[in-house]
This record gives structure tokens, sequence and C-alpha cells, in this order.
């Protein structure tokens, strides 16, 4: 195994990798939960990276200045989150070069079947048809190779959604140190749980998302709490008056019960117990709260943090610094060992 030049790797932890597009101004509780309330977590027993991937969000078409926004937003509700920019190195991706110069190394060993097979890719090009999609989505998967390359990374925590992309990413790695020598770890995708996955509030047969139907389906981290309350109370219950888990007949309480488990950590049977004999009502009045409870803080927090974009682009550029000191070496290491000219000192 490849040996790193990681300045804080006394702790033999293993290293952990991940980030998530800055495709929208507000995080939703499905992100919240299924994704970056574990990538907090995992700090206490992890070495871990967090990045902001925004030049992958370039893979499909973007509003300049919107970028620019999302990516202090995003960066912001993290930090809110409980990422911990002075311990855990935490950047934006196109302030490290590396990226774009290692994707290119793997560009050039992906074979354009194994890109093309990428379900990602089939699936958005089908949607935009072929003519608006861009080289770049069809590269993406190679980009992400590199950013999890770069870092020496042992576990990857992503969704479902991205295990193709990691599997790509396992073979890149192997085929490299077949092919040139040993440079690269070779990751492991770490699935997080379905069962954190939440469903939208007025459709629960469909997950919460960023581009969901209704406005009212979602609970974005910046609604006001008043509004988070509102739209768990007016969420899709369904028929009967019985508060029970049971997905195919009552996806909406079962949606309600899940959230519900993932913010205090009871389990679906005891809040079961909690609300025998109750109606939907009272399950929805006690949920709104605990909502409001966990996402209200995290909200001032992030509006306190957007009120002093010095201060957050400060804490980027050292989240930057950081992840250089490790891609550069990692970078270094790969132009070598495919058998480039070193530039003169
Ligand atoms: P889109 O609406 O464009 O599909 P998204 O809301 O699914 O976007 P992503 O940026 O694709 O968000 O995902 C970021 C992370 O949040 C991923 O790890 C994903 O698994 C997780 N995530 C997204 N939606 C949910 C959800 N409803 N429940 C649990 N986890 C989710
Ligand atoms: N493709 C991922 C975002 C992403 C990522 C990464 C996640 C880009 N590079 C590296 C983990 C590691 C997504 O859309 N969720």
């Amino acid at each position: 195994m490849t040996e790193r030049t990681i300045p804080n790797a006394s702790t033999g932890a293993p290293r952990v990798f991940s980030g998530a597009q800055p495709s929208a101004d507000s995080m939703h509780l499905g992100n919240y939960l299924g994704a970056v309330r574990n990538w907090v977590d995992m700090q206490s027993d992890h070495e871990c990276i967090y990045f902001i991937p925004d030049l992958h969000a370039i893979t499909v078409p973007q509003d300049p200045a919107q970028l620019a926004e999302r990516t202090r937003k995003t960066a912001a509700q993290y930090i809110a989150s409980g990422i911990d920019p002075t311990s855990t190195p935490f950047f934006v991706q196109s302030h490290v070069p590396e990226h774009s110069q290692l994707a290119w190394l793997l560009t050039c060993i992906t074979g354009d079947g194994e890109a093309r097979r990428m379900t990602q890719f089939k699936d958005k090009s089908a949607k935009q048809g072929a003519e608006n999609t861009s080289a770049g989505l069809y590269a993406y998967p190679m980009l992400m190779a590199a950013d999890i390359l770069l870092y020496q990374t042992d576990q990857v925590p992503v969704g479902e959604d991205q295990r193709q992309h990691l599997e790509l990413t396992r073979n890149l790695a192997q085929r490299f140190n077949q092919r040139f020598g040993e440079t690269f770890v070779v990751p492991e995708a770490k699935i997080m749980k379905s069962t954190a996955k939440i469903y939208d509030l007025q459709n629960p047969t469909a997950k919460m998302s960023k581009s969901g139907l209704s406005d009212n389906g979602a609970i974005w981290l910046l609604d006001e709490p008043k509004k988070m309350a509102k739209k768990i109370k007016s969420a899709v219950t369904d028929d009967g008056s019985e508060i029970r888990f049971d997905r195919d007949s009552k996806p909406g309480v079962s949606n309600l019960l899940s959230i519900y488990s993932s913010l205090t950590g009871q389990s679906i049977e005891e809040i079961e117990t909690e609300f025998e004999g109750k109606m939907y009502g009272h399950l929805k009045v006690a949920l709104a709260e605990i909502v409001v409870d966990t996402l209200g803080p995290i909200r001032e927090r992030t509006l306190e943090i957007m009120n002093d974009p010095a201060e957050l682009d400060r804490l980027l550029a050292i989240g930057a610094e950081k992840a250089r000191e490790i891609a550069g070496p990692t970078v270094a290491s790969a132009y070598e060992h495919m058998g480039f000219l070193a530039p003169r000192a």
C-alpha cells in the first residue's frame, strides 16, 4: 500500500472522504439525515476530509452568479451542521487544481464503453437529449474518481446512487497501480443506510429531493421555523387513523415515523407505542417541534456564518491549503509513475 504523506494520520483511523454538490440554495431534511449528519458523526472516529464539488456542478448548465452563492451557502450549512473546519479539512474543489489534473490522467485510462455504461450518465443524457449533454457529464465519474484517489481515501460514505461510480473508482485505482506501480489506495464505498431515506411530505412515495414537485414536500434547512412546522402539519397522511409503520399502505405516516425516529434515535416500535390510540395530528405536532428544535439552531448558525463571508472564505482557504498538502504529492507521484518529464525546478 502507498505510504501516506498525510499531516495528521497519527491516529491510524480510516480516512473518509465525501461531499455533495452545491446544486441548491438550501439542503433539505433528506440530505441532512441521509448524508450530512453521518459525515458529522464520522468525525469522532475517522480521519475525515470533506469538500464541495463545484466542478461537478458545471456538468449541467449553471448561472455564474448562482454558482458562487450556492457554494458559499452549501459550505455554511455544512459547518452549521457540525463539520468542524478547524479539525477536518473542508474545502471547495475548484480551489485545489490537483482535482482537474488527476481527472485527466484517469480519463485517459478509462474505456469509452466503461464510461458510457454509467447509469447516471445514461439517465441524465437520455433526459436532456444528446445535443444538450456536455462531454463534462460524460467525464463526471473520472473527476469523481480523482477526488477520492487524491486523498488516499479508505472509505467513501455516499448514497446508493453513487455505488457504480465507486466501483469505477476502485477499478481505475487498481488499473493504475497495476500498469504504473503502486500509487493509490483502493477505496471502499460505505453506502449509507437506506433506513434514513426520507420521502416527500406531499407525495410520500417519491424521495424528498431538490427537484420535487411542490415546495411543501421538502423541509429546507433555511426555511423559517414556522414554515417547517407548517409543512409537517400539512403533510399528506393516509386513510384510517392508526399510527403504524407500513410503507405500502401507509406511506405518509411511515415517512413521519421514520423522520421522528431518525431525529430522536427512538425505534419505530417505541414511537408507535408512545402514540397508540392518538391521532395523526398528535404525531405531527410532536414531530414539528422536534424538527424545529433540530434544524432551527442549524439555520440560525448558517445565517450567522453567511453574514461573515470573509471569515467563511478564510476557513475555506485554510481547508484548500490542507487539502493541497495531500493532493499535491499524490499528483506528483501519479505523474512520475506515468512517465511524464519532470519540470525543471
Ligand atoms: P436531486 O433532488 O437533484 O436528486 P438530492 O436532493 O437527491 O438531489 P444529492 O445532492 O443528489 O441530493 O444528494 C446529496 C446526498 O443526500 C446524497 O448522499 C444522497 O444519498 C442524500 N439524500 C438525498 N435525498 C435524500 C433523501 N430523500 N433521503 C435520504 N438521503 C438523501
Ligand atoms: N457524485 C456525488 C458528489 C461527489 C462525490 C465526490 C461524493 C463528487 N465527487 C467524491 C463522494 C466523493 C453526488 O452527486 N452525490
